[in-house]
């Protein structure tokens, strides 16, 4: 009997041991975890075919694009921006600033430059992601004006260089019969150089050939640089299912896609709304947490533009929302980001 009940206090003994030392480890342990914890900055990184934070958690940003600063300008400033944010719950704003000379973009009109910094100065206030777009277009060959772009790239990242929230797009849409690895390439690998020297960490998006639609060049040879996605641009009424098999496929192989503008209508920009096409579309990023941006913010006379034609939002009226302005692409475009 006796050696029966100190048989027990043993056991009993060992096991409060043995539970007290667990319960010491897993405290120190969590001191220790507390203790060096890595904060999550805003820096994101293009890893592994994803958008991820500096702690690894993936990412989405939806956004909404300006049209051509030089034509809409005065529908840009904070308040639109602010107003986007909190009624269509984007969290990325894309500044379009058109560059070739014919269109009077940054080439022929340096003054852009200026509503650029405003615009991306207030979207960073409200905390939110910007890109800054070199939009590439009738230049058809981001060669064309790169010494410009040398110029702006070099300033503008200085300028922010310390700030996560800004997203550089070098070169929109590549067209005509530039190549990869005659044009966008090495003219990415000499701004790139530019944005590193002042900002090692920011995100970078590469336009690539045919506006921004095909990727086998790419692929065959990427860049060297590790923080860089590359552009997926798509108009619903002209790009389909084997736009999205194509880029799947890429990123199966680990390239990181942005689609830094898309559209519910045809590639022109105009005409009617393909709503069913589009969130098919959506359907599809969202699933893979790919960032998207809608062409665009303006009160053209043209399907994609969001506010309904010649209207100018009243910011001054207490309690106004931009319901009240939105055409038909405007209102679906809010539904799909509610997605
Ligand atoms: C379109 C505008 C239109 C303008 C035209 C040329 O909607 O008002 O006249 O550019 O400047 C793109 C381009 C984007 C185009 C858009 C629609 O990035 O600038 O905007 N689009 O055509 N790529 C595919 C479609």
């Amino acid at each position: 009997m006796k050696k029966v009940i100190l048989a027990i206090i043993a056991v009993l003994t060992l096991a409060a041991t043995v539970a007290g030392y667990f319960m010491i480890t897993n405290k120190m342990q969590e001191e220790y975890d507390e203790a060096h914890k890595i904060p999550e900055t805003k820096w994101l990184y293009a890893k592994g075919g994803k958008i991820v934070s500096n702690i690894g958690r993936e990412i989405q940003l939806k956004g909404i694009s300006t049209h051509g600063l030089q034509w809409y300008g005065h529908l840009y400033n904070a308040k639109t921006i602010k107003h986007l944010r909190d009624e269509m719950g984007i969290n990325l704003f894309r500044i379009a600033m058109y560059t070739d000379a014919g269109s009077n973009g940054y080439a022929a009109n340096k003054t852009l430059k200026e509503k650029v910094y405003e615009l991306a100065d207030a979207a960073i206030k409200l905390d939110m992601y910007v890109i800054i777009d070199w939009h590439i277009l009738n230049d058809n060959n981001p060669q064309t004006n790169k010494a410009d772009a040398l110029e702006f790239f070099a300033e503008v990242s200085k300028k922010y260089a310390d700030e996560p929230h800004v997203i550089y797009e070098i070169c929109n849409e590549p067209n005509g019969d530039t190549t990869w690895e005659k044009d966008i390439k090495p003219y990415a690998e000499e701004v790139i150089a530019k944005i590193r020297k002042n900002s090692p960490e920011s995100l970078i998006i590469v336009g690539t050939p045919n506006w921004s639609k095909e990727f086998t060049d790419v692929a065959n040879a990427p860049l060297d640089d590790n923080n860089v996605a590359y552009a997926l641009h798509f108009y619903a009424g002209s790009h389909n299912k084997t736009l999205r098999d194509k880029a799947d496929s890429f990123k199966r192989r680990g390239y990181t896609i942005f689609v830094s503008e898309c559209g519910a209508t045809d590639a022109a920009g105009n005409g009617q709304l393909y709503e069913e096409a589009f969130e098919r579309w959506v359907t599809w990023m969202n699933k893979r947490k790919i960032s998207w941006v809608y062409w665009s913010y303006s009160n053209k006379d043209e399907g994609s533009a969001m506010l309904k034609n010649g209207v100018e939002p009243d910011f001054t009226v207490k309690g106004m929302t931009l319901d009240d302005y939105l055409s038909d692409s405007g209102k679906l475009v809010k539904r799909m980001l509610a997605l």
